[in-house]
């Protein structure tokens, strides 16, 4: 049996070389160099090309390097004899909260405004917002979500979060379901999407929606670029209801260099690294599903594919 490394946008390098140290016994081959698909079983993906799946007649396990696995579902289609297993390494959270309070506090304290003035050579003290001032809405308290609502509260934010289920996260308060949603936006100054990209929400991040938050609040999407609704994002900049956002991930990566996002000057970018996939510690779990596969043992972090995430 081997295992094929299937990559597009990510360099398969340093995986190749982390698994073929952890399973020497193994044949790690890397797409398009494959040299016999029969013997394929067990694939870890990222980003995939259009129907690659099939041609692997006796695959039965996609292992996704992320903690999503709508790069998988949009391209590929499973049959019913191959698990998808996602991501979940407590490394990822400790980044993507990392990543956020960084966004929340140099927008707290002003540091856009500073940077432009200190091009101009201005000396001029602005008003900001201390941590207790500050209520923060957080959509998806799934693995990353809860960890980040979690951390943020203890740091002292008034933290509201919104799931499909009822979670109970130590001073955080936690709400589902359409209601739960207005009470989350409802009153709060930064929302930070953390949703998988799904049917369900997919363009969640709208005008109706959004208009919800308080005047001037602060966007973070780092969920998927499907859920924010572009044009409804420019137009609450316009009319001043948001005061800014940060934006990681978007509805076409890498992001295109003519779009208006670029030069907008209330939107920072970043190039989808909010939480990089570790290989260290993620290749830890990807021989610990390759190992219960091999033992017919239950694996870890099976998508339920009715939920869609
Ligand atoms: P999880 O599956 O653990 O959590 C998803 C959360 O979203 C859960 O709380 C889930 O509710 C909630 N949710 C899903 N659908 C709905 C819905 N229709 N209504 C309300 N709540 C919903 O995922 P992770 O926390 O591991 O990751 C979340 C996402 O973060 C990833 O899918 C990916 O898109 C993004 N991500 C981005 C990265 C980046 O670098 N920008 C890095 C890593 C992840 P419930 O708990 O009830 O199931
Ligand atoms: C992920 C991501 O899903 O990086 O892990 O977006």
């Amino acid at each position: 049996m081997s295992i094929a490394i299937c990559f597009n946008h990510k360099d398969p390098k340093p995986w190749a070389a982390a698994l073929k140290a952890k399973l020497p016994e193994v044949n790690i081959e890397v797409y398009p160099d494959i040299k016999d698909y029969d013997k394929i079983s067990f694939i870890l993906c990222w980003k995939a090309d259009k129907d690659l799946f099939s041609r692997f007649p006796n695959l039965k396990v996609v292992q996704s390097v992320g903690a999503s696995i709508d790069h998988v579902l949009n391209h590929q289609t499973l049959n019913e004899d191959i698990a998808l297993c996602r991501m979940v390494d407590d490394k990822l959270s400790e980044d993507m909260f990392e990543y956020v309070l960084v966004g929340i506090m140099s927008h707290l304290k002003r540091f856009d405004e500073y940077n432009q003035f200190e091009k101009d050579q201005q000396w001029q003290p602005i008003p900001y917002k201390s941590i207790e001032e500050v209520s923060i809405g957080i959509l998806g308290l799934g693995k990353i979500g809860a960890y980040v609502a979690l951390r943020l509260a203890a740091f002292g934010f008034k933290v509201k979060g919104w799931s499909r289920s009822q979670k109970d996260i130590a001073k955080v308060a936690c709400y589902h379901g359409v209601d739960g949603l207005h009470k989350t936006l409802h009153s709060t100054d930064i929302l930070i999407n953390i949703l998988p990209f799904t049917e369900q929400t997919e363009d969640i991040l709208n005008t109706q929606n959004l208009q919800q938050l308080n005047q001037g609040a602060y966007l973070i999407n780092v969920g998927r670029g499907e859920h924010l609704v572009e044009t409804d994002l420019l137009d609450l900049l316009e009319s001043q209801h948001l005061s800014g956002a940060l934006l990681d991930v978007f509805r076409t990566e890498p992001l295109p260099k003519n779009h208006p996002f670029w030069t907008h000057e209330k939107i920072k970018i970043t190039p989808h690294i909010a939480a990089i996939t570790n290989v260290a510690s993620a290749s830890d779990l990807i021989v610990k599903n390759y190992r219960n596969f091999q033992k017919r043992v239950e694996l870890l972090n099976v998508v339920d594919m009715e939920n869609g995430y």
